[in-house]
């Protein structure tokens, strides 16, 4: 049996992990664009939720040409975001609240206005010529997230060079070690600073296969796993990354880890291995993608969204560790998703939450979450700000596609989704900011706000924190044992956490009817400890109920 004292225990384990998008969560100056003084203003709030760790989506000098993950200096703050002393004071108070503060690594690309790249770019024996990849012809067909070709001409020395996403954002070589090790020492810099870690953007793709085989366009899920990510030498950069830049420091990393599957996952993670603390996998958050991929949504089955959690929690066999999410800046809100955004968007919000902290794992709350923030419908695509769906928008309409299917398809899965800012109160934008925000307020933000959140005891905000505290007094709903029940039901989530110290049966009823449950333990001996309704069902199920049961000690 496995628990707490046969599993390895860390801080980075027990934390729960709230994600901030610092553009949107809280502007201070009026500028419409949320900064470093927002979130000082709201710690808080944060310290009121009870999360342990909170993770700063891009605040470096950036362009914003895909919101800072396009960084021109690692080492500074993006303007519009404050100054050093503003990043010194937030790195501060969060401390001084007892929590933690991670930052989000970009080392696959910079910026093409940084300075690395301006030099890269002036000429074939430049120095930092070799920092990126350069080559006379098209090696091979490989296609960009962000629309087109991942190869784009530089007019002045008639080469390609590759960029996985936007072209304003040239992938790093890893091959040359002098990259690594600008790298480290940029990781150092902030660890220096007291940062007690990073999340690392798009980890599995920073070692290349350098002999560029093309890829089938029409399968681009294929593609991320067999030739994007997982390169050749990447176990040998994290490794190096990690002695290098981590092991001095009592920190953590998690690593963005699309394309990695349960069957490689001990290779990042594996405790033995001294690479990664941790990864979040993209299984289930592109669980509709349909045969057209991201923007070709499907219907997806609970069926299928089971075996995907059973199946990691197996592969990672108690010897490694991931991170739980349900969305974060990239993909739409949970609720919207997963949940029912409508009738039931408390209850089903508070569901959601329930699987979130009770998987083994630890928990990264994406803001706003918390207090059932839903999708946006923007009745147009030129109301879109992210360069992914300007760049498909564009494309679209070079090719004389009608652009009406893609806004249906963009209003479900688009990233702006989860962009739009936080909302605070029912005042003028949402108490977001003092003027017109960067991206439009969702117009429900009257009746979802925080404000509201606070002032109601049954809100969905409260249940978040009564679910942080119950996991943080019960460690076997960290460390202990999953084993998912009735995996046949397409409509009731069923699972039991178990070690030496207690026995928990979850139920979550992911739908709208009621649902008959079956247990093969006698309801006697199993007590109701958390609930999300006020008169929790009998022998059904609620529609979005979800209830913890807690074996009674014999
Ligand atoms: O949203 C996606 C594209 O449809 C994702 O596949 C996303 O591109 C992928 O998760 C990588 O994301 C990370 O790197 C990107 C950045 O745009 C994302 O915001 C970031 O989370 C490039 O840095
Ligand atoms: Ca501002």
């Amino acid at each position: 049996m496995i628990n707490k004292f046969t599993m390895k225990a860390a801080w980075w384990k027990e934390s729960v992990i709230y994600q901030i998008y610092p553009r949107s969560f809280k502007d201070s100056n009026g500028d419409g664009i949320g900064d470093l003084g927002g979130i000082v203003q709201k710690i808080g709030y944060l310290k009121k939720l009870g999360i342990d760790v909170v993770w700063l989506s891009p605040i470096f000098k950036s362009p914003n040409d895909d919101n800072g993950y396009d960084v021109s200096d690692y080492c500074d703050i993006m303007e519009e975001f404050g100054t050093m002393s503003d990043f010194d004071r937030l790195l501060f108070e969060i401390h001084q609240n007892g929590m933690k503060l991670i930052l989000d690594l970009v080392p696959n690309h910079t910026s093409d206005e940084h300075r690395w790249f301006r030099e890269s770019r002036k000429s074939k024996d430049n120095p930092y010529r070799d920092y990126y990849y350069w080559r006379s012809e098209k090696p091979s067909n490989w296609t960009s997230f962000f629309s087109g070709s991942a190869w784009e001409l530089d007019e002045l020395t008639e080469e390609y060079y590759l960029h996985l996403f936007s072209k304003k954002q040239p992938d790093l070589n890893w091959e040359n070690p002098k990259v690594r090790q600008e790298i480290y020492q940029i990781m150092r810099f902030w660890f220096d600073k007291g940062v007690d870690g990073f999340r690392i953007d798009v980890l599995p793709f920073i070692s290349k296969r350098l002999d560029f085989p093309d890829i089938d366009p029409a399968n681009f899920a294929e593609a991320i796993v067999e030739v994007y990510a997982n390169g050749p030498r990447l176990h040998e950069y994290l490794r190096e990354m990690n002695q290098e830049a981590c092991a001095p420091y009592d920190i953590m990393t998690m690593g963005e880890g699309i394309g990695v599957k349960p069957e490689n996952v001990l290779e990042y993670v594996g405790e033995d291995r001294a690479e990664l603390n941790m990864l979040y996998h993209f299984d289930h958050v592109t669980i509709n993608y349909g045969p057209g991929g991201k923007y070709d949504p499907v219907d997806w089955k609970l069926t299928t969204f089971k075996k995907i959690f059973a199946d990691w929690d197996k592969a990672l066999q108690n010897r490694g560790w991931i991170t739980i999410v349900l969305d974060n800046h990239d993909f739409p809100r949970m609720v919207s998703r997963f949940g029912n955004d409508g009738e039931y968007r408390v209850a089903s919000s508070k569901l959601l939450a329930t699987l979130l902290l009770t998987m083994r794992g630890s928990p990264c709350i994406y803001q706003g979450s918390e207090i059932g923030m839903t999708n946006v419908k923007f009745d147009s695509l030129d109301a879109y700000d992210d360069v992914e769906v300007v760049n498909l928008y564009q494309e679209w309409l070079a090719a004389g596609k009608d652009p009406a299917p893609l806004l249906k398809a963009v209003q479900i899965q688009g990233r702006d989704n989860a962009r739009t800012p936080m909302q605070w109160n029912n005042k003028p934008y949402g108490g977001f900011s003092e003027s017109g925000p960067w991206l439009t307020v969702n117009p429900n933000f009257t009746s979802i706000n925080v404000d509201e959140a606070l002032a109601d005891p049954h809100s969905i905000f409260y249940h978040f924190q009564r679910l942080i505290a119950f996991r943080r007094r019960h460690p076997t709903l960290i460390y202990g044992d999953y084993e998912t029940l009735m995996p046949e039901s397409e409509h009731v989530y069923a699972y039991r956490r178990w070690d030496a110290d207690a026995e928990f049966y979850v139920l979550l009823n992911f739908s709208d009817d009621l649902q008959p449950f079956e247990l093969e333990v006698d309801p006697k001996e199993l007590e109701l400890v958390v609930s999300n309704y006020d008169l929790p069902g009998q022998d059904q199920l609620l529609p979005w109920e979800a209830r913890i049961l807690r074996k009674k000690a014999i």
